[in-house]
């Protein structure tokens, strides 16, 4: 006989800073509910200016809306960075050059307590604690859990770092999930 599937808890980091910035987080989220994956809770929507490797990159390039996706998943790792890689093509991301412009960014910030640094995967997702727009939403719904830092996320948000970022909560914005 077959053992159960055991359910992980993951979180992922949705972005979108081209187009219809809310349809591309709201298609993507539709998407994430496939065999293997249930959408558990939905972080509060965030914008933010264009983090960017050049200087002036965040004058030049759109702002983005961010959210942060709770979910409980069957698929291993890679099994999960494949999924959400099929749903950037889905909502037509084109891979120009490192950190540009994109229709939708779906980065694994936690696959539960996993740690892994291989070539096509880094968990815990390295960005986590210096990036509000990140940080930001994972700690509404993760506020407990632990980095590698040792910092708790709700300690995180309110480090010089995450505090002196540029950024707003969207109100009145929510994203649908479930049936
Ligand atoms: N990869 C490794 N670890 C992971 C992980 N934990 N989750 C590999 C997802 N992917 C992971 O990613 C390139 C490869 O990283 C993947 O194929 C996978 O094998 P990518 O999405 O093609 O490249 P990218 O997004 O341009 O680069 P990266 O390093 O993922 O950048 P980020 O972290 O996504 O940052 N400013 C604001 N305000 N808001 C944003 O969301 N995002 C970025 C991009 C820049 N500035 C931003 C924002
Ligand atoms: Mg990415």
């Amino acid at each position: 006989m077959t053992q159960p599937a055991e359910w992980v808890t993951g979180y992922l980091g949705l972005g979108s800073s081209i187009g219809e910035r809310e349809s591309h987080l709201q298609s993507a989220l539709q998407r994430l509910t496939s065999k293997g994956v249930r959408v558990v809770a939905v972080s509060s929507i965030y914008e933010s200016p264009h983090l960017g490797l050049a200087p002036g990159d965040s004058e030049r390039y759109p702002p983005h809306l961010n959210c942060v996706v709770e979910l409980e998943t069957t698929l291993s790792p890679i099994g999960l960075l494949e999924r959400v890689l099929e749903i950037e093509r889905a909502g037509g991301r084109e891979r120009a050059e490192r950190w540009s412009p994109r229709t939708i960014d779906i980065d694994i910030l936690l696959y539960g307590a996993r740690v892994e640094s291989s070539p096509r995967l880094t968990l815990p997702h390295p960005g986590i604690a210096e990036r509000a727009f990140v940080a930001l939403p994972l700690a509404e719904l993760a506020p407990d859990t632990v980095l590698r830092n040792g910092q708790r996320l709700r300690e995180i948000v309110l480090t010089d770092e995450v505090q002196r970022q540029a950024i707003w909560r969207v109100a009145g914005l929510v994203l649908s999930f479930g049936e």
